[in-house]
This record gives C-alpha cells, structure tokens and sequence, in this order.
C-alpha cells in the first residue's frame, strides 16, 4: 500500500447511493392513531412487567407521523440521495390483510414519499421492520405456514400503490433478528423463548415469505415499476480467536449470514451444507425423528433461488470466535448447532450495545460475500454507532464512519459490486429492547420536547461532507 493513498480524496462511483435509515416503529409514534391497530411491538413494549431496559414504548418516538417533514428537512441538509424507512404494515392494514385498507395511514406515507420526491431523495422502502400486526400474531404470526401468503398480500397491495413511485425494495430486515432474538432469547417481539425449534421454523416461512414478494414483483410490477428488489440480512463481522481454525469463522457467517444468503446468493440454492449436517446430527442424537432444520422441497429452492437484485448488508460489530467443543448435551440451541462461542477482545472498543468496533470489518464481510456469492450487487443497509449518553461531538461515531467508509471505498477498488452505503441512523430513536437509553442518530432527538426537536451532531456535518463530494477526504 501507497502511504500517500491516507492523504487523496478517496472518490465513490458516480451516482452511488449515500443514504441514512430508520424504521416504521423506532420513529413514528402514533401507535393508535387514525385508525392505525396494533402491532406484536405495541403489544411487547405495553407488557409490564416491561421487556424494555428503561420501560419506554415506541408509542409517541420521534413523532415522524407528525413532523415527517421535519425529517425531510434534515435529510435534505445531510444531502443524502436515499432515504431507507419502513412501512408499518399495521398502519396501512390494520388487521394485517387487505380486507381493510386504512386510507389514512396509506396517505401518510404517500405524503412522505412526494415529500421526499420533491426535494430529490429516493425512498427505500422496507417492507417488514418487525412490527407485525398483532390481528397476524393471533392467528400463529411467523409460525404459521400461511405467512408467507400474508406477507406476499401485503407486499402486493404496497407495490400496487406506492410502487408507481418506489424503485428500491427491500422485503424483509433482518430475518436473523426476527428469528433468533424474537424467538430462541425471546428478547424482542412476540418474545417467545423456544431453543432450536421455532426460529428455524419462522427463518423457514421469512425465506419463503420474501421470495414471494420478489415474485410477485417479477410477475406483475417490473415491467412498468423498473425498480429493485433485495432483503436486508445483518451479520457480524467474525474473526478467528487465537488458536482456533478459519472453519470456525467461516461456520459463524454460514449460521449468520448463510442462513438466509445461502438459499437465495448462492448457485445450488438452499441452506448452507454445514447448518443442515450439524442440525440434522444434533437433532438425531438428541432423539428427534427428524431435523429441527425444516426442508425446501426442490420446487421452493429454485423458487427462492435468485429472488433477490441486491444484498442488502446490515453490519455493526465484530467477534472473535472459536470452537465450542461440546454442544449436544446441552439440549436445542441454534447457539449450540453453530458450535461456536463467542467472546469479545479486550484490545477492540466496546459500545454500549455490546458490541465492539473493529476498523476493518466492512471490508472482511464485504470480500466474504464477493467470494462466496459470485459477488451480487450490494447495498450497505445499515452501519452505525451508539453513544449511551447524548452528546453533539460525537467524534466516535464519526470515527467509526470513517474507517467503515474507507472500507467500502477499499472493498470496491477490490471489485466488490457496493453501489450505496446507508447509516443507521438519520435521528436518535426507540431502541427496541434498549428503548432510549442509547442513541444511533446522526440527529439528536430530545424526547422531553412537544416538538421533538433534531439537532445536528457533529457527524452529521462529517457525512454532509461525504455526501456533497461524492468522497472520503483524505486524512
Ligand atoms: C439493527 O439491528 C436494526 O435493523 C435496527 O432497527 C436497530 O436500531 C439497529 O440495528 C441498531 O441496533 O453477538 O450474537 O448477540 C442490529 C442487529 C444483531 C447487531 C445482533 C448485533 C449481535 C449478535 N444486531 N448483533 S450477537
């Protein structure tokens, strides 16, 4: 490497996509409002004793129903050309089907996207950021086989009306969390505690559930809409703790990431080989007469196959890990099946969130999908920072988006197809089991005022810069 390379603007493709996140239940509020129904997260944060660290609730947030256009003000200041938000499916259909329609709750969001439209941002719409309407939850949620038919109903009835207007998709984010925190931790909605069994079901019916949408999409909408569909899967970043082998890493990403990238990247479709041994061996010697990994017959695995125009990569901190010796006897566990323990280095900056800050991450998971997928065109969803006390010199996070920006710009001299980078997140927000007690926003948020006031930390001038010069600054 050229010493000199520090010091010159490190300059993106032309027409990259630099953009900021948020999510439907992390910013809206308005839980009950204009004819809005519950969520399985309305109904999680309202449980007492509450499952939330600080007891908060999403019900009010940062108010966005409200001041969306206070949110496109700002984004507007950051220069961003995208905008990733989320539908709340529950918003628009109240009941989860289209039954009934809440023309309200359609309105907003169109108003959001013309808003959006008219200062030159184009939106990425998330179809499904976790909340799921709790009238969907009553009849089995992710459980039941049927929800990959609701899901696709939903996702037909968002094309049909806002797709005149949206050209980036992404089906679902983050089916990992979804399955492994909502369903073997139970640390997030519907908070259901079932080891090895229910979040490969529920991955099961989410990987099924997005291939439809992308079908549909294919089918009905391409033609006219010309936009793109992807999904949103989030890995760490894992690296080999000393002593232990590369296998163990390339096991922790196949169990993360392959989960859910294999079936649909890769060129023999399905789940990663090892998940499907190591279940199958666990599940046998633990005297079940079948795997605990359920099976896509061979029409769903070309079905899924391919259903995707982008990767989605939504990716924070980075793990040391290593063998984990033996993982039968201590009964059903997706943690267990992965034979793989996780432990942190003390040289690495710990976050609040746990998790901890590694420069070169980006570019590690980044050359892994190159490698292992044929390298598909990829959209950063989601990287980001959280403070646990709010302060506007956040020169920490700035420092993380610096090195994870030099990353990307790293990954793409090297071939990798990364055609936007989006940080999570435009304005401080409802944590989900942190509730407020940290912070991700590039915005700060005060949550005692009416008006939910957005104040501009220094990162947010730091990406200003990246965004209006299309460039790092050299350092
Ligand atoms: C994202 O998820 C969400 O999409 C977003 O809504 C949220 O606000 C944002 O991150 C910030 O938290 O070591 O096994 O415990 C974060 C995904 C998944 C990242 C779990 C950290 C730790 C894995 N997280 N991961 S583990």
């Amino acid at each position: 490497d050229n010493l000199e390379s520090w010091f010159v603007d490190k300059e993106f493709p032309e027409g990259f996509h630099w953009g900021v996140a948020t999510a439907a239940y992390q910013i809206e509020g308005a839980w009950n409002k204009d004819g809005k129904k519950e969520s399985i997260w309305d109904e999680f944060a309202h449980r007492r004793p509450s499952p939330i660290k600080d007891g908060s609730t999403g019900d009010d947030a940062c108010m966005s129903y409200d001041f969306y256009k206070s949110d496109v003000k700002i984004l507007q200041q950051l220069g961003v050309r995208v905008y990733r938000f989320s539908i709340s499916w529950s918003r628009v259909l109240p009941d989860g089907t289209t039954n009934s329609v809440n023309e309200q709750g359609v309105l907003y969001y169109r108003n959001l996207i013309e808003q959006l439209l008219s200062n030159g941002i184009e939106p990425m719409v998330t179809l499904y950021h976790w909340d799921l309407p709790l009238a969907l939850q009553k009849k089995g949620g992710w459980l039941s086989k049927d929800s990959a038919k609701w899901f696709e109903d939903y996702s037909r009835f968002c094309f049909d009306t806002f797709g005149p207007k949206v050209k980036l998709w992404v089906t679902l984010n983050e089916p990992w969390v979804v399955s492994v925190i909502g369903f073997e931790k139970g640390d997030h909605a519907p908070g259901v505690k079932d080891p090895g069994v229910s979040p490969y079901i529920v991955a099961h019916h989410l990987l099924l559930a997005h291939a439809k949408a992308y079908r549909i999409y294919q089918q009905h909408y391409r033609k006219l809409q010309k936009g793109l569909v992807g999904i949103a899967l989030n890995t760490d970043n894992f690296k080999a703790a000393s002593g232990s082998k590369r296998d163990v890493v390339d096991r922790a990403f196949q169990f993360h990431l392959g989960w859910f990238a294999h079936p649909i990247f890769s060129k023999e479709g399905n789940y990663p080989g090892i998940m499907m041994d190591r279940i199958a061996m666990n599940s046998a010697m633990q005297g079940y007469n079948y795997s605990r990994l359920p099976s896509f017959n061979l029409d769903e695995i070309q079905f899924i196959k391919g259903s995707a125009d982008f990767l989605g990569l939504n990716s924070y901190g980075t793990t040391l890990v290593s063998d984990d010796p033996d993982t039968v006897k201590r009964g059903p566990s997706y943690t267990n099946d992965s034979k793989v323990i996780k432990q942190a280095n003390p040289y690495w900056e710990t976050t609040p969130m746990g998790w901890q800050f590694y420069p070169d991450a980006l570019k590690e998971i980044l050359a892994w999908i190159r490698d292992e997928y044929n390298n598909p065109p990829v959209y950063v969803t989601e990287t980001g920072f959280p403070d646990d006390k709010t302060m506007l010199e956040d020169r920490a996070r700035i420092n993380f988006l610096e090195e994870s920006i030099r990353n990307v710009w790293e990954a793409i001299q090297y071939g990798s197809a990364v055609r936007g980078f989006i940080v999570w997140s435009l304005m401080d927000n409802f944590e989900w089991a942190m509730g407020y007690s940290v912070r991700f926003g590039l915005y700060e948020v005060d949550f005692n005022d009416p008006k939910r006031t957005r104040t501009p930390r220094m990162s947010a001038y730091f990406y200003q810069n990246v965004t209006q010069k299309n460039a790092l600054s050299g350092v």
